[in-house]
């Protein structure tokens, strides 16, 4: 799986598509079980999921952790900290960690986060756990490719004030509000929870459960890792997994073809971007037309 990672996570457009073509075949029947798990920076994001992710192996499974490191657009380098935050639980031949530094896309997210999601099936693990850093829209474009969205939300931070207005309430599966050993937890849980109330009848049934975790009380995360589980199963009876994988896949080539034009209009000299943009769109198009994978990178 590192190696696939690997191979993907700094990958042109062609190199990604080549690899998928090797691996299509091998596609297990069975996905990954993607738990997303979003927040703020500095939330406790990469605290709480190593907590949860020993509570998943406890229950049997092979756990896959990445976490998507924000590229400071300043020095380009990635702020590969988590393994650090993540020693606990780095020496568990079941859970497997790695942090990947993202390129970021116009939704927030790293631009080939569907890509990596992708290369890590097949690798006989049960479920993937991915650390993302909110955004506002990187939230928006998680719910696209994972099952269970966890927001993480601080206490006293504003962080709800400002979920609510941004709609991001609307997304979450399960809120959690986090470092309940700081001032304001329960205030901050109530708030929430009369928002999510309100979903129930949009949502089909669903309530998304508001839950308070510490890393300073281990059972805390007992309630999270419940609250995967039955969210998990109101998933298998309610969501058609043939719309879901059409979804995602419709996310994924949205993605690679907004990269390969990317690449397109980075390489184009500077005297062809002096004609309209309608004849560097359609310039572009013809080149888009052309398979990158047909070597031409
Ligand atoms: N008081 C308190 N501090 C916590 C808790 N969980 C994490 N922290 C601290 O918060 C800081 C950030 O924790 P991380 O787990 O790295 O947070 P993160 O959301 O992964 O951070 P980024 O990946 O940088 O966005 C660290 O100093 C942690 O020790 C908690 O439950 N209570
Ligand atoms: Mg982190």
């Amino acid at each position: 799986m590192s190696r696939a990672l690997s191979r993907v996570a700094n990958a042109t457009v062609a190199e990604t598509l080549k690899h998928q073509a090797e691996h299509q075949a091998k596609r297990p029947d069975q996905e990954l079980y993607r738990i997303g798990v979003t927040g703020a920076p500095g939330a406790g994001k990469s605290t709480l999921i190593s907590r949860l992710a020993s509570r998943r192996v406890e229950r049997g499974a092979k756990v896959a952790v990445v976490a998507i490191d924000p590229t400071s657009p300043v020095s380009q380098g990635s702020i590969l900290g988590d393994r650090i935050r993540m020693d606990a639980v780095s020496d568990d031949p079941n859970i497997f960690i790695r942090s990947i530094p993202s390129r970021r896309a116009h939704d927030g997210l790293a631009d080939n986060t569907a890509d990596l999601l992708w290369a890590m099936e097949g690798h006989d693990f049960d479920e993937v756990i991915v650390e993302t850093v909110g955004v506002g829209q990187a939230e928006y474009s998680i719910r696209a490719i994972v099952d269970t969205v966890v927001l993480v939300l601080l206490p006293e931070s504003g962080d709800a004030v400002q979920a609510m207005k941004a709609g991001l309430l609307e997304m979450a599966d399960i809120y959690v509000v986090n470092k309940a050993d700081l001032p304001g937890a329960e205030l901050m849980a109530g708030d929430i929870a009369a928002t999510a109330d309100r979903r129930a009848d949009v949502e089909g049934g669903w309530v998304p459960p508001v839950l308070q975790t510490s890393s300073r009380d281990a059972d805390s995360f007992a309630a999270l890792d419940e609250a995967i589980e039955a969210h998990r199963a109101w998933r298998q009876a309610r969501v058609d997994a043939d719309q879901v994988r059409r979804a995602r896949t419709r996310y994924q080539v949205q993605g690679l073809i907004s990269r390969r034009a990317e690449e397109l209009l980075e390489a184009m000299a500077e005297d062809e971007l002096d004609r309209s943009p309608k004849e560097i769109y359609q310039a572009l198009l013809r080149q888009l037309a052309s398979a990158p994978e047909d070597g031409d990178e």
